[in-house]
């Protein structure tokens, strides 16, 4: 079975995008060996309040498996609780170089609003490239902003193993289809966003019916009053088409057709309703995650089996660059 690793900040809470991409990952549960990790390390290249990142993480965790991952299937983990990550990153570290990870578009834009920069921020994508390595993976699924640093994740694998023999399976980027795309309710020209302080411009996976009913009809759309998908022109109509696209069974075409002549009032409260339907029985089985302290059980199961599978790979490469294994 071909492997796919990837990795989510527990960053924020979990608005609609997010969603979306979640459930993508519970897609490949029964065709690929998956491994998902919840990327504190990660988190901690910015500031955080100890015992919120705690909280999110295991939240983050827990939403993971109320959307449909099988504890069975999947490996799902935190990545704190598997050290070799911290170790492969230092390796990798001193065989990576001070002007590949300058080049990291990410790098610049995250550093540019910050009066300061802290040497992990610089760092992340070697963290992220031993993350992935560490399983020998062979697809890793991520948004388009990730392209490069999947980019840097190959450059590095394939410099290690041409200085030290074949060590890192290099893997390939699996990278979703822009389509999937979803926009800020209040601003469709930008992303829905976890950092957004904007009150009304993104659905997060717990909020109440009332919230999303409130959110959905306040949404931006436009003056002509016709229910067509149009990027350019109409990119609040067309963000609200994908959403119910992706939430329901009908493709944006069908939902023209189905929509042509009729309000966007009506549209918005059919919207309201299929978001509701489908997040209400998430947040049901969220809770009951949260209440029962099963996560904790499957995050220790995975801690137990990620920490076995990445020891492996991890004491090859001690071996190669002369480290002492063994007594
Ligand atoms: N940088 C990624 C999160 C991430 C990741 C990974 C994704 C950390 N490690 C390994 C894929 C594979 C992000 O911000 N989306």
């Amino acid at each position: 079975m071909k492997r796919i690793f990837s990795g989510v900040q527990p960053s924020g809470r979990i608005h609609l995008g997010n969603y979306i991409t979640m459930k993508n990952f519970v897609n490949h549960q029964d065709d690929k060996d998956c491994f998902y990790c919840i990327v504190d390390l990660h988190a901690i290249t910015v500031d955080q309040d100890p015992e919120e990142l705690r909280k999110k993480s295991i939240e983050l965790a827990a939403l993971y498996i109320a959307i449909g991952l099988d504890p069975k299937k999947v490996t799902l983990f935190i990545q704190s609780q598997v050290s070799a990550h911290a170790e492969l990153a230092w390796i990798l570290q001193c065989n990576s170089y001070m002007g590949e990870l300058n080049r990291m578009t990410q790098f610049k834009e995250k550093s540019s609003k910050k009066e300061s920069v802290t040497n992990g921020l610089f760092g992340y994508p070697i963290l992220m490239a031993a993350d992935i390595l560490l399983y020998n993976t062979d697809y890793v699924p991520v948004g388009s902003d990730q392209k490069q640093h999947l980019e840097l994740t190959r450059d590095i694998a394939i410099r290690f193993n041409n200085k030290y023999g074949k060590t890192f399976t290099v893997p390939e980027p699996l990278i979703r289809k822009k389509g999937a795309r979803v926009m800020s309710l209040s601003n469709p020209e930008n992303k829905m966003s976890k950092s957004d302080s904007e009150k009304f411009s993104s659905i997060t996976v717990l909020d109440t019916s009332k919230e999303i009913k409130k959110k959905i009809m306040r949404a931006q759309t436009d003056s002509d009053m016709i229910i067509r998908y149009d990027e350019v022109n109409k990119k609040g109509i067309s963000n609200l088409l994908t959403i119910y696209s992706l939430f329901s069974n009908y493709s944006i075409e069908e939902l023209e057709k189905k929509y042509e002549g009729i309000g966007y009032g009506q549209f918005k409260k059919d919207l309201v309703e299929v978001v509701i339907n489908e997040l209400e029985p998430v947040k049901d089985k969220y809770n009951e995650i949260i209440n029962s302290g099963e996560i904790n059980e499957i995050l220790k199961e995975g801690a137990i089996r990620a920490n076995k599978i990445s020891k492996e790979i991890l004491n090859d490469v001690k071996n190669k660059v002369g480290f002492i294994t063994e007594f």
